[in-house]
């Protein structure tokens, strides 16, 4: 398997995917291991935990030049990305205790009702290269702590990123045959699904996670699957400063390069605002610095993924042949990686495919409306159900608009943000299931219910 930098199209290293034999043996172990792990006071497995984050942060600059290597995704933001994701950590060791303790229910008369938490048992972890720790983190670190053992397959894409993960793990006190990173693609991703195990966590695209639902529904165990978004941003004309709103929609369109499941991926503006947030929001864009991730003012590098360079023109070509007037970019740059021009199309409309199918890329569209109902219209009309935001002065009236919005999070004035302490779900194509807050420590363990009668 060839790891490459997409910054340069170079070859960083060649890795031998996994020999089914070998993941078969990996299967046996980790099933040995977790009955050991779970007997393990639940201090002790996060304790580990946090041990691991410490040896993260003490090799964070090294990491971050792995993760930029790798993925392409610009220094300041693997920094900010492997620092960021300390706050899973945090939360567990602030919430896993409350949330993974016995529960004593009700004690009437002679009879006693308990709700005992087990672990699932060993659990897959298939995951993505846009954030590999955020993403990786709100699931391997959860299942640890409840006492299970993790089959990690990270996404081809950031396989050097996963094998860190493995090795700090080891060296935090988690035993090898609690947490193995599995190397390979999607042909090792699908040999995994052939595995008896304990449950299927998955992040990534819509195809593949309804793919790995119907591959493993027969087994009854729990699959939850973080999926992509089409996620679109209302600014309303009674905002306080419109600059500011365009320098949010912006970052929030933008950052990683737009490849992010909670990118903002469509605008829609007051018609009475219009002109005046499109060319604020084109000046922020033009703004950014293009060009090598590896230097630290650099805010957009290479795309990951050299597929998605077709995905854009399509988009652009399609909206332009629908009515759309290109203002920023447009074009791959020529160059060896795989880097396209930060891209802003106005006037666009739900007949173009930028503004109905995701992008995951330096591209949005912008389309102008005359009120929230037509707004709320707009938003709605999607396959999607990951994030939505408003951006306004009034409160009531953005609360009205956020509760029409079908999605498992919604923003007021911010965008693009994942908190540890509140569910993270996406509805319809956009996934199943929580991760994070009291329901993602929930989602790694099973209740067992004690009826006692002295
Ligand atoms: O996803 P894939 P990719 C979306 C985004 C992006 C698209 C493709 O739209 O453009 O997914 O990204 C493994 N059986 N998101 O290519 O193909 C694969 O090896 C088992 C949104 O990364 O879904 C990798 O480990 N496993 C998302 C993982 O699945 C299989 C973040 C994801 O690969 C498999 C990333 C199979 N048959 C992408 N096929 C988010 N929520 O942010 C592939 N895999």
């Amino acid at each position: 398997m060839l790891v490459k930098n997409p910054a340069t199209d170079t070859v960083l290293t060649t890795l031998a995917a996994i020999e089914l034999d070998d993941l078969q043996k990996m299967e046996v172990d980790l099933h040995k291991g977790q009955k050991k792990w779970a007997q393990y006071p639940l201090k002790e497995r996060l304790g580990h935990v946090v041990k691991f984050g410490q040896l993260i942060l003490s090799h964070k600059q090294e990491l971050a030049e792995i993760l930029t290597k790798e993925t392409g995704k610009p220094i300041s933001q693997s920094i900010n990305e492997i620092q960021g994701a300390q706050n899973r950590i945090e939360h567990l060791v602030s919430n896993a205790e409350r949330w993974l303790s016995t529960e004593h229910v009700t004690s009437i008369g002679a009879t006693q009702e308990l709700v005992v938490y087990e672990p699932l048992g060993v659990i897959a972890n298939i995951s993505a290269w846009n954030f590999p720790y955020n993403v990786g983190f709100n699931v391997f670190l959860y299942a640890l702590v409840a006492g299970n053992a993790v089959l990690y397959k990270p996404s081809e894409f950031a396989t050097l990123t996963g094998r860190e993960f493995e090795k700090y793990l080891h060296q935090a006190g988690v035993p090898e045959d609690v947490f193995r990173c599995v190397i390979g693609d999607s042909r090792t991703g699908q040999q995994v699904l052939d595995l008896s195990l304990d449950g299927y966590f998955f992040t990534g695209s819509y195809k593949t996670g309804v793919h790995i639902a119907q591959s493993v529904a027969h087994k009854l165990v729990p699959v939850q699957l973080e999926l992509g978004g089409k996620d679109p941003l209302y600014v309303t004309e009674d905002v306080v400063d419109v600059q500011q709103a365009a320098v949010s929609a912006a970052e929030g369109a933008f950052y990683n390069n737009g490849q992010s499941c909670c990118a903002v991926e469509r605008i829609y503006v007051s018609d009475k605002i219009y002109d005046q947030f499109v060319q604020a929001f084109i000046d922020e864009v033009a703004s950014y610095p293009v060009g090598n991730p590896m230097l630290l003012d650099t805010f957009i590098g290479p795309l990951t993924r050299e597929a998605q360079l077709g995905v854009l023109q399509e988009q652009i070509q399609d909206a332009l042949l629908k009515g759309a007037s290109l203002r920023l970019g447009g074009h791959i740059i020529d160059s060896s990686g795989y880097y396209h021009q930060p891209t802003v199309l106005i006037d666009c409309n739900h007949d173009m495919s930028l503004m109905r199918e995701e992008t995951f890329g330096p591209l949005i569209g912008i389309q102008k409306v005359s009120s929230d109902e037509e707004a709320i219209q707009l938003m709605r009309d999607t396959d999607y159900g990951l994030t939505a935001a408003v951006f306004s002065s009034n409160r009531d009236r953005a609360m009205a608009i956020l509760k029409e919005m079908d999605t498992g999070t919604v923003y007021w004035n911010c965008c693009d943000r994942v908190s540890p302490n509140v569910p993270w779900s996406g509805r319809k194509n956009s996934g199943l299931g929580s991760t994070l807050s009291s329901q993602g420590i929930r989602a790694f363990v099973q209740p067992k219910a004690y009826h006692l009668r002295q």
